[in-house]
């Protein structure tokens, strides 16, 4: 199937080599003909006459060609990846962590230093969705039994209630509790994977790897929080099997300046030990490259 444009128009003309690998039919596979055809309809109508890098996510539809190459300016250098292979990994945004009288408060900390990173990750996740990209969400928790909470972290930080106990979100980081859940703006989707995790990092005693791997996913853009804990020690597990890891920024959160500053530091320095560091507007500039790169080339036939 080959779509170009013809005065404004959109015709469709069957190809004997429409499964040819590069071709737009081979990689849009997973959508149906009328939504293939209605989606670059749609394209074509809105990006003529656009500034392309203004085209909101909503406009572009599925926009984004999969299997090609996206490249975001980062440090230590540029972090490329093709979209089909790799997710959004959205480190647990939950009620306890980033608002009063959960996890976070517990330990004495000021939740609301988290709150600047809820708009660039609402604004991430929106175009991430509005591309059919796959976004995996984690939270850490534990059951109601505390079966999995090892004594050492129930006992850390000598606090009055520690986990499990009753707080005005219900039991504190335990799984089915208010505070246990996601934020209302960054709600999962029913499509896209939960992870209940016990511990800080994402991969200990989880099925992210099965996850990841089932999927085909080989890069991560990690975001959420905090920093320096939960996604640091997700971004070293990620990176010592075998993913490599961006993290935007501002899309990150610590409860310490000094931290966030170090926790960022330290993944990108010595040549990216552990990843990449870059920042929302610099990845949503990049989708919107791709995209109108793509459009270009169908529309010009060279797909
Ligand atoms: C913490 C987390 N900070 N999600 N958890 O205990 O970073």
């Amino acid at each position: 199937m080959r779509i170009v444009a013809r005065g404004g128009k959109i015709a469709a003309a069957s190809k004997a080599e429409g499964t040819k690998r590069g071709h737009f039919t081979y990689k849009f596979g997973f959508l149906s003909l009328g939504h293939r055809i209605g989606t670059l309809a749609r394209l074509v109508l809105n990006v003529r006459g656009c500034d392309h890098p203004r085209i909101s996510s909503n406009q572009r539809g599925v926009l984004m060609n999969v299997n090609r190459t996206v490249s975001v300016d980062a440090e230590p250098y540029s972090f490329e990846f093709e979209p089909a292979h790799c997710a959004l990994l959205i480190i647990d945004m939950q009620r306890d962590f980033l608002e009063p009288g959960g996890f976070g408060e517990m330990l004495g900390n000021d939740v609301s230093r988290l709150r600047s990173t809820i708009e660039p990750n609402r604004r991430l996740l929106a175009a991430w969705r509005g591309e059919g990209l796959q976004v995996i969400h984690t939270r850490e928790g534990h059951r109601p039994d505390l079966t999995d909470l090892p004594p050492a972290k129930k006992a850390r930080g000598r606090s009055k209630t520690s986990i499990g106990d009753e707080g005005p979100m219900g039991r504190i980081l335990v799984r089915g509790q208010p505070g246990h859940d996601i934020i209302p703006e960054l709600y999962p989707l029913p499509t896209e994977p939960v992870i209940d995790k016990p511990g800080k990092g994402a991969f200990f005693a989880t099925d992210l790897h099965a996850i990841l791997q089932s999927r085909g996913i080989q890069k991560l853009v990690v975001t959420g929080v905090t920093t320096e804990v939960c996604v640091n020690t997700t971004v070293r597990e990620a990176n010592d099997r075998g993913f490599d890891c961006l993290v935007l920024a501002d899309c990150v959160g610590s409860y310490f300046p000094e931290f966030q500053e170090m926790g960022l530091q330290m993944i990108k320095a010595q040549g990216g030990i552990f990843g990449w560091v870059s920042d929302s507007a610099r990845m949503l500039a990049a989708i919107g490259r791709s995209a109108i790169r793509t459009l270009k080339l169908k529309v010009e036939g060279h797909e």
